[in-house]
């Protein structure tokens, strides 16, 4: 690293250990910086100063809407018609037909007692809460985007029904052009909703995202948020929640085989590559890791010749010469178009001077870098992995597909 960088760093991973007392700065200068040594790398400062933002615009998320048309993209007028504009929207909570809760006070359009935006803002007033966290689809191998997400906690909702008895599930829905094969439901246990798990923050209907308004691809007005939850529960256009006594999910995703009680996961993937590397020189590689419910210890890498066999019966490649990569601390600017560029305080996971209390963050992205020692020419397979704070090392302790992906990634290059 030139010595400005290296300065920059330091200076912002000073001041973010102070926040952690001695036993941080220990933790850091038993940590050397990247590359042991090696810290005059143009090509590793490059690779580090092109890393993207940990916070996303609204408008740079990958999307994943569906409905024929997208409601996103319905013209204004159609939106306001149908309560997607934050001067329509209502928002029904009901009781189920089939598997009634006892309600003294349903929220229904008909009675002319659903919330509207207004009424939820000013609760928000009181009991907004905001965290941080990537949203993650659990069929895609890379996060969809990084926010800090406000809203008001869902149980806040639920009392104001008034529920008795019978009430175990709760299951909601967005706009889905009244077209009941288009609805894309998602559910969770009552007792997620009424009492947050240790560390969790509580489950929010949304409607501010990095600090603005929620936009329409972003689910606005209002989408649920699910702090430790795949995408799919974090549902969208938000307009419906029935109290069910249902013991069990109905989440339309569990019709595509997928895994409903899966908390996010911890992996990690490199950013781009090049195809071909000198021979002899370090080859500084960086990427992005997703900290799942089991916070993030190390980022590892290991780059395999391709003509020599791999480790047998390892399917994990556990055995492997794994080399520790580098977790880079908190950025110095966070992005995703904050106001000010800065956290709105309250928010979980940051102090009172808007610095994060730990890092990386649970259920949020860090970034990693490192200089691998130059290699002969030949082929070559760079594979990367996370190791979780239970020193589970991915895809393990939960390998399976569609329990959210978090397969070992495997680029091939060149060096000659
Ligand atoms: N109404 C509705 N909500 C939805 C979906 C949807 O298709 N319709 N997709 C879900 C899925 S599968 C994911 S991964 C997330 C993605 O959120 P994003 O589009 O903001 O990135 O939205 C969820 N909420
Ligand atoms: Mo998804």
């Amino acid at each position: 690293m030139t010595p400005e960088i290296l300065a920059a760093h330091r200076r912002k991973t000073r001041r973010f250990f102070m926040q952690c007392g001695l036993a941080g700065i220990i933790a850091m200068e038993s940590h050397p910086l990247l590359g042991q040594g090696d810290n005059n790398n143009q090509s590793l400062d490059e690779a580090i100063n092109g890393i993207e933002s940990w916070l996303t615009r609204q408008d740079e998320f990958r999307d994943i809407s569906r409905g024929t048309p997208l409601p996103h993209q319905l013209p204004e007028s159609a939106k306001k018609e149908v309560g997607l504009t934050r001067a329509t929207w209502k928002l029904e909570i009901v009781s189920d037909d089939d598997a009634p809760s006892r309600l003294r006070n349903p929220l229904k359009k008909q009675t002319g007692t659903a919330l509207d935006f207004n009424q939820l803002i000013e609760i928000g007033k009181t009991h907004a809460v905001r965290f941080p966290k990537v949203m993650s689809c659990l069929n895609i191998g890379c996060p969809l985007g990084m926010g800090i997400w406000e809203g008001v906690p869902l149980r806040k909702l639920v009392w104001m029904t008034q529920p008795v008895n019978n009430l175990r599930r709760v299951f909601y829905n967005g706009y889905h052009n009244e077209d009941p094969s288009q609805l894309f439901r998602s559910s969770l246990s009552v007792n997620r909703i009424l009492e947050d798990p240790v560390d969790l923050p509580p489950v929010i209907v949304c409607y501010k995202l990095n600090g603005h308004w929620l936009t329409s691809e972003r689910g606005g007005p209002v989408r649920m948020v699910v702090p430790e939850a795949y995408g799919f529960k974090s549902i969208k256009w938000l307009n419906r929640i029935v109290l069910s006594n249902i013991p069990h999910a109905n989440d339309t995703y569990a019709k595509q085989n997928n895994d409903l009680d899966s908390p996010i996961k911890t992996f990690c993937n490199l950013f781009p590559t090049n195809a071909n590397y000198a021979a002899n020189a370090p080859i500084a590689l960086t990427g992005w890791a997703q900290v799942g419910q089991a916070g993030l210890n190390k980022v590892q890498v290991w780059i395999h010749p391709k003509d020599t066999p791999l480790p047998e019966g390892d399917k994990y490649f556990e055995t492997a010469p794994w080399r520790d990569a580098k977790i880079l601390g908190p950025p110095k600017e966070w992005g995703g178009d904050l106001p000010d560029g800065k956290i709105v305080l309250p928010t979980d996971g940051f102090d009172v001077s808007g610095m994060p209390e730990q890092w990386p963050i649970r259920l949020t992205k860090a970034h990693w870098a490192t200089l691998h020692p130059g290699l002969k020419p030949g082929k070559y397979i760079i594979r990367c992995r996370t190791v979780d704070n239970n020193q589970h090392a991915q895809p393990m302790p939960r390998p399976f597909r569609k329990s959210g992906h978090a397969a070992i990634q495997a680029v091939n290059i060149v060096v000659n």
